[in-house]
């Protein structure tokens, strides 16, 4: 069975993310949402937090399920007979980041990399940005799924307390 890894941080996922989800679903048999732990990055949610919030965003697709790992991705793949890393693409910033993590990857298990192009009403999305413009009182409803905002607006307002 083709069994595709989408790797990130997901602090917090996107409907950008999301979105890049569904279209690999369609695609491969089984497809595993990876939390990479980064120890040294501070995130606004915890890892488990990143993965009820992922959890309850993917409930309706049946073939996806939520995983953590720490350390390298080829690792991961390794342990979990992944036939294909899945990565979004936003634009050439994400394309030359990717692209060399990808040849690294493939020179490290021979697994390849496949690239899914934003969707261009979700291109401009970053879990960053989506932060940034809350922590400022923006509006990002929209940006992320209800739950996911609901959550962003909690923390925001545990952090101004
Ligand atoms: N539309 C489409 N795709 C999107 C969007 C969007 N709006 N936003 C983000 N994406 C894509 C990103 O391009 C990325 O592919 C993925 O979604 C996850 O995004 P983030 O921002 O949550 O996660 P990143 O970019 O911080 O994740 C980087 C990794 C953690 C995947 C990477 O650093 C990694 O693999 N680390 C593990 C350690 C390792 O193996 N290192 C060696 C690499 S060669």
């Amino acid at each position: 069975m083709s069994i595709a890894v989408c790797p990130g941080s997901f602090d917090p996922v996107t409907n950008g993310h999301l979105d890049v989800f569904r279209r690999v679903a369609a695609q491969f048999g089984e497809v595993i949402i990876t939390v990479m732990i980064n120890k040294s990055k501070q995130g606004m949610f915890s890892v488990d937090e990143r993965i009820a919030l992922l959890e309850d965003a993917v409930r309706d697709l049946p073939n996806v399920r939520v995983d953590a790992w720490h350390g390298l991705l080829v690792e991961y793949a390794r342990h979990n007979a992944v036939t294909a890393i899945v990565k979004g693409l936003r634009g050439a910033n994400d394309f030359d980041y990717e692209l060399q993590m990808a040849q690294m990857n493939r020179a490290l298990t021979g697994v390849d990399t496949f690239f899914v192009p934003a969707d261009p009403q979700y291109g401009y999305l970053s879990s960053s940005l989506v932060k940034e413009v809350a922590t400022f009182g923006g509006d990002v409803e929209g940006m992320l799924p209800e739950h996911v905002h609901a959550a962003l607006l909690r923390r925001l307002a545990e952090r101004a307390a």
